[in-house]
C-alpha cells in the first residue's frame, strides 16, 4: 500500500456558479456568467447554470452525500452576488444564511469547509458600472467583499482560497473570449491578471492585519498550470518548456514567491507588461499561506521551426497568446486521453510538483483540482462504471505519493474535481466531471463506481 502523510487532506471540489443554480433565489445578484450565458451562441446548446445541480435547494443531501464517502475535507466557492448583489453596498442576509447553514451542516459532519472567495462568477454591476477586472479599483471591492466574508464566517471558515485560476479570467475572459465577460484581446490578458494578482495582495493583508490573529486560519491563492515537458533534450526545446512554464505557472506565481513577473514576459510581452508599484509589491509578495495548485493535463513543449504557425493546433493551451510565448505545444498519439481531449500524465503531475518545489523553494502545497471528465456519461448505467476515471485519479495520486516520498515535496492535501456532474462553463452539461452522476431532469443523484473507491482511498490513507 501507498501510503499518504498523517493528516492528509483528502478532498473533493465544486464552484457556486457551477452546482448552486438558484440564480435569482433568495437575492442573488446576477453575476457575469449568468449574463455570458444568457448571450445565445456563448455556450454549447445555449445552456446555464440557472439551476444546473439545484444544490442552494439541495444543500442538506449533497452534504450527506459527502459524509456517505467520508470526505474529510469540501472545497467550495461564495457566489459574490449572492452576498453582495450589487458587488458592493449592502450585504443579502439570505445569501449569509444560505453559506452558514453549508458551513454549519459540513462542521456537523466532520467535514473541513475550503472556501474559495472568487471562482470567475464577478458580480455583473461591478462589470458593468466599473468595467470589471480591467479597472485597477476592483482590488478595492475584493477587499470589502473578503472582508465580509471574514466577519461572518472566519469563525468557523480556517481554509480560505483567494482566486480560482487568475490565469482563466485572464487568458479564456479576456483573450480570447471563450470565458465570461468574452473580451477579445492581447493587452487586456496582462492588465487583468494584474489586477486580480493585486486583488489577491489585498485580500490577504485585509485578514493578515484583522482576522488572522485571532481567527488562525490559512489564506492562499490556487493558480493552474498543465505541465509542459520538453520534446526533446536540445537545450533550446528544453529553455521552450521553460518559458512556457513561466508564462503559466510563473506568470502567477513568481510575484508572489519571488516578487516579480518572469523577465522572460517582460522581454517579450514589452510594455503591454505592467509593472508593480512598490506598494502593491509589498502586498503581493509573501502573499501565500500555501500553494494551491488545479493540475489536469500536459502536453510537449518545443521551439518552433522557421516559419511554422505555433497558433495551429492547441490554441487554449497557448492561452491564445502563442505568438507572446513563441513555443510550440504538441501530443504523443499514443498519449491516453479524457473526454476533454485532455493528455492524461501523470508523469507530468510529478514533474509539475517538482517544478513549483524547486522554483519556490519547497511550498506546502494542495491540488486544490485534479479529475477525469467524460463525455459519454449521460446514461447513468455507463456513469456508474466509470473505471477511466478511477485510472486517472490512481494514476496522479501514484504521482503525487512518489513526489511527497521519493522527491520531497511538501503535498499536503489532494481535492478530487468533482464532487457530482456539473456546468462545466462554455462545455454546458456535455462534460461529466463527477464522482456522484446527477441525473439534470430530476436532480437525482447517484454515486459512481469513483465515489466508492476514492472513500476507500480515504479511510485507507493511501492506494492500494
Ligand atoms: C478548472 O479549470 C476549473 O477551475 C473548474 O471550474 C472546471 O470545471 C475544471 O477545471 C474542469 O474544466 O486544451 O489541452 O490545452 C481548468 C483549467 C485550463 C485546464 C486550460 C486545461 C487546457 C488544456 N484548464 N487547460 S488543452
Amino acid at each position: 500500500m501507498k501510503q499518504f502523510p498523517d493528516n492528509f487532506v483528502w478532498g473533493s471540489a465544486t464552484a457556486a456558479h457551477q452546482i448552486e443554480g438558484g440564480w435569482n433565489q433568495g437575492g442573488r445578484g446576477p453575476s457575469i456568467w449568468d449574463a455570458f450565458t444568457h448571450t445565445p451562441g456563448k455556450t454549447n446548446l445555449g445552456q446555464t447554470a440557472d439551476v444546473t445541480c439545484d444544490h442552494y435547494n439541495k444543500m442538506e443531501e449533497d452534504v450527506a452525500m459527502m459524509k456517505a464517502m467520508g470526505l474529510k475535507a469540501y472545497r467550495f466557492s461564495f457566489s459574490w452576488s449572492r452576498l453582495l448583489p450589487l458587488g458592493r453596498g449592502a450585504v443579502n442576509e439570505e445569501g449569509v444564511a444560505f453559506y452558514n447553514r453549508l458551513i454549519n451542516t459540513l462542521l456537523a459532519n466532520d467535514i473541513t469547509p475550503w472556501v474559495t472567495l472568487y471562482h470567475w462568477d464577478l458580480p455583473l454591476a461591478l462589470q458593468m458600472e466599473k468595467d470589471g477586472l480591467l479597472n485597477p479599483e476592483v482590488a478595492d471591492f475584493f477587499a470589502r467583499y473578503a472582508e465580509v466574508c471574514f466577519e461572518r464566517f472566519g469563525d468557523r471558515v480556517k481554509n480560505w482560497i483567494t482566486l480560482n485560476e487568475a490565469w482563466c479570467s485572464a487568458v479564456l475572459g479576456h483573450g480570447i473570449g471563450y470565458f465570461a465577460p468574452g473580451r477579445v484581446s492581447t493587452s487586456e490578458p496582462y492588465i487583468v491578471a494584474h489586477n486580480l494578482l493585486r486583488s489577491h495582495g489585498k485580500i490577504v493583508d485585509v485578514y493578515r492585519r484583522k482576522f488572522q490573529a485571532e481567527q488562525k486560519g490559512e489564506i492562499g491563492i490556487t493558480n493552474n498550470c498543465d505541465w509542459r515537458e520538453p520534446k526533446t533534450d536540445s537545450a533550446a526545446d528544453k529553455a521552450a518548456a521553460q518559458r512556457s512554464m513561466e508564462f503559466f505557472m510563473g506568470w502567477f506565481a513568481d510575484p508572489i514567491y519571488l516578487g516579480s513577473y518572469p523577465e522572460v514576459m517582460h522581454q517579450r510581452v514589452g510594455d503591454r507588461m505592467p509593472r508593480f508599484s512598490d506598494a502593491d509589491l509589498a502586498l503581493v509578495k509573501g502573499s501565500s499561506d500555501f500553494c494551491g495548485l488545479n493540475h489536469y493535463t500536459g502536453m510537449y513543449a518545443a521551439e518552433p521551426k522557421e516559419g511554422e504557425d505555433i497558433t495551429i493546433g492547441a490554441p487554449a493551451g497557448n492561452g491564445g497568446m502563442a505568438e507572446d510565448q513563441l513555443v510550440e505545444l504538441s501530443e504523443d498519439p499514443t498519449w491516453e486521453k479524457t473526454g476533454m481531449n485532455w493528455n492524461i500524465l501523470p508523469w507530468g503531475c510529478r514533474n509539475m510538483l517538482n517544478w513549483i518545489n524547486e522554483r519556490y523553494e519547497h511550498p506546502p502545497i494542495y491540488i486544490t483540482e485534479n479529475g477525469y471528465a467524460a463525455s459519454d456519461e449521460d446514461d447513468l448505467s455507463v456513469a456508474i462504471n466509470d473505471e477511466r476515471r478511477i485510472g486517472l485519479v490512481d494514476g496522479y495520486l501514484g504521482a503525487c505519493h512518489q513526489a511527497i516520498n521519493e522527491d520531497g515535496v511538501d503535498l499536503r492535501g489532494y481535492f478530487l474535481w468533482s464532487l457530482m456532474d456539473n456546468f462545466e462553463w462554455a462545455m454546458g452539461y456535455s462534460m461529466r466531471f463527477g464522482i456522484h452522476h446527477v441525473d439534470f431532469e430530476t436532480g437525482k443523484r447517484t454515486p459512481k463506481k469513483s465515489a466508492g473507491w476514492y472513500a476507500g482511498v480515504i479511510e485507507r490513507n493511501g492506494l492500494l
